[in-house]
């Protein structure tokens, strides 16, 4: 291969997440062997509110100790142990960065210098490469394969560990299945927005965002919740389940159970066996537009999940988010066992660009439908739009449209979509 852009240097440094909470950002910087010119590529790293059992092990730092060593550790390994194995290495080699990342931490779950360290250069290398050779992220990333503009899940209702509300399902999205273009869909899911924060407010509701920009009333159940997000579409003139569905996070890995209930929800203390949470899953899909429930079981109920896939895998998306923990193994086991039929895309629970490519593409070799997400932590970093137009995701959930780190994510795909579109632009039917 032509090796014409060279890394130079890798640095890593602290910074700020959403939530006020220390994470990584890595620049590479890269000379061009042909004029000299440097260029340099920059990357900051989401974080999940509290790691699920199979991402890939990140260092942080944990409880009260925000402001600890932890992030400062994984910035300072950036310099001190990849700084000298990637220096001279081709930066469009992104197979043989990653390699070279995976081989410097030497550990199966990337805990001896951090996933967070690992993927903050590994998406920092992916920029500076697309800025070396003067072509849009996306397109670097994509080629020009690479163009299908992603429908948008927004999440306007926050609760679980995004909200301190009473809610227990993590997030309550929209979804505008029948926009055409980005532009549309989002345009769709600011309207639906405003109308539900003046439906909350006329009903003296509180109004205050959840951590994704969701806002997190205190409602006695979840489905007060679905009702109020309903009422809201049609509000807004719009025709629920042909224009605009609804899709729920339940991150049921959190409703730890106890005695012969598998399931108990931890702030309104209703308790479920596996078999009668499935059961309120179905009835919710029998009574509800919705296009996808994500996580409705645990992350090691395989059992479960092979179940509820045979139960409603023609009615509805069944996603895996802590279940495939963006591995390709873990995607693999559920492929063989039959459980799912799509799965959460979040590169840094398994800390690598290659990798998460690896399982985007495994995915849809098996059918499986792809969702580009962002975490609850995010950042103005919005590599993550460019990458759902590059792999073709088909969906990308990145919060509401009520705070920056989230628009951040819509902007850039309004930008894209512009960019290749122009006045015609065009969503894939989902
Ligand atoms: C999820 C993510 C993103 P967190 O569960 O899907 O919404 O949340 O980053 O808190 O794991
Ligand atoms: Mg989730």
């Amino acid at each position: 291969m032509v090796e014409y852009l060279k890394i130079v240097y890798v640095r890593g440094r602290q910074v700020l997440d959403s939530r006020g909470t220390p994470t990584v950002e890595a620049t590479v910087t890269v000379r061009n062997c042909i004029d000299g010119e440097l260029t340099e590529g920059r990357a900051i790293v989401p974080a999940g509110s509290g790691s699920g059992a199979h991402e890939a092990a990140e260092i942080r730092d944990g409880g009260d100790a925000f402001m600890g060593m932890g992030v400062k550790t994984a910035a300072q390994n950036i310099e001190k142990y990849l700084q000298e194995p990637l220096a001279g290495t081709e930066v469009t080699d992104q197979r043989r960065i990653d390699h070279i990342l995976l081989e410097a931490d030497g550990t199966e779950d990337k805990s001896r210098l951090g996933a967070n360290a690992l993927l903050a250069v590994s998406l920092a290398s992916a920029d500076a490469a697309a800025k070396a050779l003067h072509v849009p992220l996306y397109r670097y990333l994509g080629g020009v394969q690479g163009q299908k503009m992603p429908v948008p899940m927004m999440s306007i209702v926050n609760g679980g560990a995004h909200a301190n509300n009473s809610l227990d399902v993590q997030e309550f999205m929209i979804v505008p299945v029948g926009a055409d273009s980005i532009a549309q869909g989002v345009e769709w899911c600011c309207e639906i927005y405003h109308v539900l924060k003046k439906i909350l407010s006329d009903r003296g509701l509180s109004t205050g965002l959840g951590d994704e920009g969701g806002f997190s009333p205190n409602l006695s159940t979840e489905m007060e919740a679905i009702d109020f997000i309903m009422d809201a579409i049609q509000a807004a003139g719009f025709v629920p389940g042909k224009d605009v569905c609804i899709s729920l996070d339940v991150a049921a890995g959190r409703w730890k159970g106890r005695g012969d209930r598998d399931y108990c929800m931890p702030k309104q203390k209703r308790c479920y066996s596996a078999r009668e949470l499935m059961q309120e899953w179905e009835d919710l899909v029998s009574k509800y537009p919705i296009f996808s429930l994500e996580d409705p079981l645990g992350e090691d109920d395989w059992e479960g999940w092979q179940e509820l896939t045979v139960r409603l895998s023609q009615k509805t998306l069944l996603v895996g988010d802590a279940l495939f923990a963006t591995s390709p193994g873990r995607l693999w086991q559920g492929i063989e066992k039959g459980a799912a039929n799509a799965v959460l895309i979040q590169p840094n629970q398994i800390g690598t660009l290659t990798e998460t490519m690896e399982t985007v593409r495994l995915a849809k070799e098996h059918g499986y439908r792809t969702i580009m997400s962002h975490r609850s932590g995010e950042s103005e970093d919005s590599f993550i739009a460019d990458l759902a137009v590059a792999l073709n995701t088909g969906l990308i959930k990145a919060g509401a449209p009520g705070r920056g780190e989230r628009t951040a994510k819509y902007n850039q795909l309004l930008r894209i979509e512009e960019e290749l579109y122009g006045e015609s632009a065009a969503v894939e039917e989902p």
